[in-house]
């Protein structure tokens, strides 16, 4: 049986110290290295050596009785939570680590709720049950306080009797899954069930999600591991088709990660779900393009070769089978967090966005081109970096979630491209639409060249991006001028007026063009697009939209006036508080830019004890425009990328027109 774990937690829960034993016990590795020691086999990259923390998920291959395990080790920074949320999509079973001393914290949070949208089976592991102050009884409270009621402890409850014989169950854990099942609580109360059949009972609720079993131990000291290691093996099962079954289904599979190897091989991290796929076959994916053109482009492309990684190192495979994870060489456009294969389902967007923007600066000698080579390739692996090129500014900027990953990232330049590339301070990343519709005219004709374009934008709905139309007769526009006008509008962000941030959440729509049977021009459609589409800006009622995080604060009832005071101070808002004797839940969403470091402050008056979680919350006006605008100092009339003016050619030269007189001197009514 094929199953692909991971460990999930907050960071130094000790989830590379937990995947370590894992593998020592199962005889994956020879001996046990350790993340203090730097020989740690799933922190093998140079940086999370020397920094002793997880920055790639990396992934390793055991064996255990009868399966086949391949092991996911995940960061537990927040910075680094769209490389988790890309590992944990492709888990059978989630383990989630938590240690024994400080509980439940702020991304186990973050975590417990990716676990949920995924609908992922999870196993807990109260680990460093050594520590001083370590209580794990505490600690399976908090997580059945905070996180779920479903979660019991196993590590006593649960006993393991000879080689082939049931797990044995204490009535008190019989009790807890009757209590959540009708019909097995009538069985329970007529006592005939064999243990067997409770062991089944419990295999089934745990993989529904609605048992999440608790383990305890450490992991440094090798305590309870071969416990839960044997109990996990017991109590997980996926139901992959055998490799004889697989053989004859055609092959679906979701990518989870791309990466270069050293020698700059790109590959493709996929996670077989059904069927098969040997080398020299052919798979069929969406291209890169689709995303952007919103309608689906097959590619079909040969696999080269088949990897299996195990730490740094990979063996060959010829063939691979649902359940497999492995590495295919050969594909070029594949992304991380989509389907490859025939008719495999689409999976949900990522949830976790950065929400800040740093401009990059590198030495002036590097020819932009190699530097825009690298960063591009930076980007295929880490699609939330979304690298923009300003050409007019000469200006590089990329997307992150906070200063770790791009201290990390300065180390990644440096030692796999020998890059020195600095980043200015990360800023918050804002965004521009409309409020109402508007048309939007755009004319270019000076000598021997012509283009028109009228155009629609219309708000679009939160978070649906900018998406093109074309509702053009055919008569008035070929149908190679109207595909042009669509590229021209997808082909970069565009600048809004009040700021010069990225437009969003508009719908562009072709009304009507006109070309010139001999004067157009490559370029001269390009020209009018961009015209017109800032010409209705000019029009428009502009709306400045700032990045927002869903939040979740855990803390005790004394602090509720305090931290309610303090999410309205940070212009937030929040649902009806959720309490009980002793705690306050409240969620809500309130502004990246406020809202970023209150982590540290409401640690710092709850003593360590309120736990602040922070997911991404989509765009919504800014709370402080003006104050924005006005610090941008942004001037819309000297952007060099864009004019709302038109261009008209009278006796034989061209002239502007501007944005408010354009619209009347329109060929086309
Ligand atoms: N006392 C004690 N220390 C532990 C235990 N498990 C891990 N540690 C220590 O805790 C620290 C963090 O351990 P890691 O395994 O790197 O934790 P991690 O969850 O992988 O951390 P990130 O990958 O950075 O999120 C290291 O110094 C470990 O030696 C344990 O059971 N007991
Ligand atoms: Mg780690």
């Amino acid at each position: 049986m094929n199953k692909t774990i991971g460990m999930l937690a907050h960071v130094d829960a000790g989830k590379t110290t937990f995947a370590e034993q894992l593998l020592y016990h199962t005889n994956s590795i020879r001996s046990r290295g350790r993340v203090d020691h730097r020989d740690a086999f799933m922190d093998s990259h140079e940086i999370e050596k020397a920094r002793g923390i997880t920055v790639f998920a990396g992934q390793a291959v055991m064996r255990y009785n009868e399966s086949t395990y391949y092991l996911l080790d995940t960061p537990g920074h927040a910075d680094f939570s769209a490389e988790m949320e890309r590992a944990l999509r492709t888990m059978d079973y989630a383990v989630v680590l938590l240690s024994a001393v400080e509980g439940v914290e702020g991304h186990t949070e973050t975590v417990w709720q990716l676990i949920k949208r995924y609908g992922i089976p999870a196993f807990f592991f109260i680990n460093k049950t050594d520590r001083e102050g370590a209580d794990a009884e505490r600690v399976s409270g908090e997580i059945r306080s905070l996180l779920t009621e479903n979660a019991t402890d196993l590590t006593d409850a649960l006993r393991i009797g000879g080689p082939g014989e049931p797990l044995l169950m204490d009535d008190s854990l019989k009790t807890f899954l009757a209590e959540r099942d009708e019909t097995l609580l009538e069985a329970y109360l007529e006592e005939r069930l064999t243990s067997e059949e409770w062991n089944q009972a419990l295999i089934d609720m745990i993989r529904q999600g609605r048992i999440y079993p608790c383990l305890h131990g450490s992991a440094l000291l090798d305590i309870g591991i071969s416990d839960f290691l044997e109990k996990f093996d017991r109590l997980t099962v996926t139901n992959y088709a055998t490799q004889e079954q697989a053989a004859g289904e055609s092959f679906a599979g979701n990518v989870y990660k791309i990466g270069h190897d050293l020698s700059g091989t790109r590959l493709t991290y996929i996670k077989a779900l059904r069927g098969s796929l040997g080398v020299r076959e052919f798979v069929q994916y969406a291209g890169k393009g689709s995303a952007k053109d919103g309608e689906k482009s097959l590619l079909e492309e040969k696999v080269t070769g088949i990897r299996i990684y195990n730490g740094e190192r990979h063996a060959q495979a010829d063939r691979v089978y649902a359940g497999d994870l492995f590495a295919v060489v050969g594909l070029t456009e594949t992304r991380a967090g989509t389907a490859v294969g025939d008719d495999a389902d689409e999976p949900l967007p990522f949830e976790m966005t950065p929400t800040l923007t740093a401009a990059v600066s590198f030495p002036p000698e590097l020819p932009v081109k190699d530097a825009l080579r690298i960063f591009r390739m930076l980007e295929d692996e880490d699609p939330a970096l979304g690298v923009v090129w300003e050409e007019e500014l000469q200006e590089l900027q990329i997307r992150v979630m906070g200063a770790i990953q791009l201290e990390i990232l300065t180390s990644v330049l440096r030692e796999r491209f020998g890059l020195e590339a600095t980043f200015g301070a990360p800023e918050i990343l804002y965004r521009e639409t409309v409020a109402a519709a508007v048309r939007g005219y755009g004319h270019f004709e000076p000598l021997k060249h012509y283009a028109e374009v009228h155009l629609e934008i219309r708000p679009g709905e939160r978070g649906s991006g900018v998406i093109f139309a074309d509702a053009c007769h055919a008569d008035d526009l070929s149908v190679g001028y109207r595909n042009l006008v669509g590229q021209h509008v997808r082909e970069r962000e565009h600048h809004g007026l009040l700021t010069g941030s990225p437009l969003t959440d508009i719908k562009v729509t072709l009304l009507t063009g006109r070309a010139h049977n001999k004067h157009t021009h490559g370029g001269d459609f390009r020209e009018a697009t961009f015209r017109a589409l800032r010409q209705g800006l000019e029009k428009a009622e502009n709306v400045l939209l700032e990045p927002c995080y869903r939040f979740r604060i855990r803390a005790e009832l004394e602090h509720m006036g305090r931290i309610m005071a303090d999410v309205q101070q940070a212009h937030g808002i929040f649902d009806p508080p959720e309490t009980n004797e002793t705690h306050l839940l409240l969620t809500g969403i309130a502004p990246a830019a406020t809202f970023m470091n209150y982590g540290t402050e409401l640690a710092s008056f709850t003593r360590g004890k309120g736990l602040l979680s922070l997911t991404y919350g989509g765009y919504r006006p800014c709370h402080n425009a003006e104050e924005v605008i006005a610090r941008r100092g942004y001037d819309k009339n000297a952007d060099p990328l864009y004019t709302s003016s038109s261009m008209f050619c009278a006796k034989g030269a061209g002239y502007s027109v501007p944005w408010d007189e354009a619209e009347a001197a329109m060929h086309l009514l």
